[in-house]
């Protein structure tokens, strides 16, 4: 508790009111009573880019979020970047306090390729970069927090980049190298690998105005930026297996992200189908190779007749060789996902290029559907017990870990919302748990500290724990939800009575 000292007092003060305020939203959320098995692990997640800073410091080389940020600072919402963000490249050891102090049995972040090697490429290593995760991994150990890192969360290096990125197929072959390198310094401690955070999400930023590198190759480089990434994961996983899993003993898989998409009506065999394709583009894509062995049918079919249409030579969707499909087959030890909102869906186009033209699908709400300040983040907690259910049965109940799920909002302390949220989201996973027999073995909650949010900056927070990005100490306040999430880590439970009795005391 000595990080936390200082703002104690005023913490209790919030606490005070977060009491009154609980009782008061704990009575309209339903909880099904059911109790977290034994074994069922929490944790929290953050990514390297988002909360470290120390952006140029001892010897950390450029990326494209270093890039973007500084060069169009007016695509960010706030115009801020992740120069100093949580800076929790000094105060890694108060992160580690904090998911002590919560209990958690393990700690996801993600590690800086560019920390690693400045330029992306193995032949020069940075020392001092090396030794902060060394730092940070033994801090955890120290603490009873299992590592859960994530070797690529968004952040390639900008040389790496100006080489062509993900589209450039030879990616795979440098993230094999530098995944060589933290199987080798790190791989006696960690135990449990990510490889890709939502590649995805990766892709949409070489395809329209998204993310770092913010380029817009539609769905071309879509496509390819996808393929490069899946590729790379099966090499690494058989790096992992051929040189390393027998004396480490790790696991390994990717972070899958999207959105669920349910039919509209749900009475209608065309909505039921275009929800089904929609679910395959959205994540099948990666899911399918590697569960199965290649793209999902429907994706090939569908992408491959538009680009006919569209008089091209070959299709946007790049094509696996026989032996690419082997080596992909079964590189997912366990399934991570990543889950934040639901849509309906209906045959149709959409006007948000999120969604995939190809699909052929247009999306809707439901205005009974709670909001939140990020428009794209509905609540919608049966999507994510439907979702849980489709990957059962799509993939042969394979052991999953939601690796992240969390709320959006402007930083409140009393974040009642973030509690409604991750409260339903839990509620919703231990129905999954125990009415359709789903086989989830640990969830993650995005994120422990509010962070620097990619395009939007500080302006939408999703921490447990309240950052002031105003003050050059970036001062860590706790918030009611973290308290109600060390009640849940600490009883397995979602009962309103342990809570609500228990909270004054903290
Ligand atoms: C995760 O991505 C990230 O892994 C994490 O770094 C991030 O901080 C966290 O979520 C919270 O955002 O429909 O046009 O309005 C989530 C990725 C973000 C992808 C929102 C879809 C929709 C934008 N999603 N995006 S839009």
């Amino acid at each position: 508790m000595q990080y936390f000292s200082t703002s104690a007092l005023k913490q209790f003060e919030m606490f005070k009111i977060a009491a009154v305020g609980l009782l008061i939203i704990s009575s309209n959320i339903l909880s099904s009573g059911y109790k977290f098995p034994d074994g069922f692990m929490f944790g929290a997640s953050t990514a390297a880019y988002q909360i470290e800073g120390g952006w140029n410091e001892d010897g950390k080389g450029v990326n494209i979020w270093d890039h973007l940020t500084h060069l169009r600072p007016e695509l960010i919402r706030d115009h801020s970047n992740g120069d100093v963000a949580c800076d929790s490249y000094h105060k890694y050891k108060e992160d580690v306090a904090l998911a002590k102090d919560l209990n958690l049995q393990f700690y996801r972040f993600s590690i800086s390729w560019s920390r690693i090697a400045p330029s992306g490429e193995v032949h020069k290593l940075n020392p001092e970069g090396i030794a902060y995760y060394n730092r940070l991994i033994d801090e955890l150990i120290a603490n009873d927090i299992v590592p859960l890192v994530t070797m690529y969360h968004w952040d390639i290096p900008q040389y790496l980049q100006d080489l062509g990125g993900w589209v450039n197929p030879i990616m795979s072959d440098y993230f094999k190298e530098y995944a060589r390198v933290l199987f080798s310094y790190y791989g006696d401690r960690v135990k449990w690998w990510i490889t890709f955070n939502e590649p995805m999400e990766t892709s949409k930023a070489y395809s329209f105005n998204g993310y770092a590198p913010y380029l817009h190759l539609n769905n071309t480089g879509y496509y390819l930026a996808g393929h490069t990434q899946l590729i790379a994961h099966s090499k690494v996983y058989h790096l992992y297996n051929d040189e390393f899993k027998d004396k480490q003993q790790g696991k390994i898989s990717l972070s899958l992200n999207g959105v669920f998409f349910i039919p509209k009506d749900e009475q209608s065999q065309d909505d039921i189908n275009t929800a089904e394709r929609a679910n395959q583009f959205e994540r099948g894509w990666f899911s399918h190779p590697v569960y199965k062995g290649d793209y999902p049918p429907v994706m090939r079919q569908w992408v491959d007749k538009k680009s006919k249409k569209e008089g091209r030579p070959w299709s946007t969707l790049p094509t696996f060789t026989k032996k690419e499909i082997e080596l992909l087959k079964g590189t997912a030890d366990f399934y991570a996902l990543n889950h934040y909102s639901t849509r309906m869906v209906t045959h149709g186009s959409d006007p948000n290029p999120n969604y995939n033209p190809d699909a052929e699908y247009a999306t809707f709400v439901d205005k009974s559907w709670p909001t939140s300040v990020a428009s794209w983040l509905i609540v919608v907690p049966e999507g994510l017990k439907r979702l849980l259910v489709w990957i059962k049965n799509e993939y042969d109940n394979p052991p999953v870990i939601i690796t992240e799920n969390g709320f959006a909002d402007n930083g409140t302390l009393n974040d009642f919302e973030r509690i409604s949220y991750v409260k339903s989201h839990l509620n919703a996973t231990l129905q999954a748990i125990f009415e359709d027999k789903c086989n989830v073995f640990g969830y993650t909650v995005w994120s422990l500290l509010d962070n620097f949010e990619w395009m939007d900056g500080y302006a939408y927070h999703f921490g447990l724990v309240h950052v002031d990005f105003n003050n050059p100490l970036t001062p860590r306040t706790l918030k009611a939800s973290y308290q109600f999430f060390k009640n849940v880590v600490a009883t397995h439970r979602l009962d309103d009575s342990s809570f609500t009795t228990q909270s004054p005391e903290l």
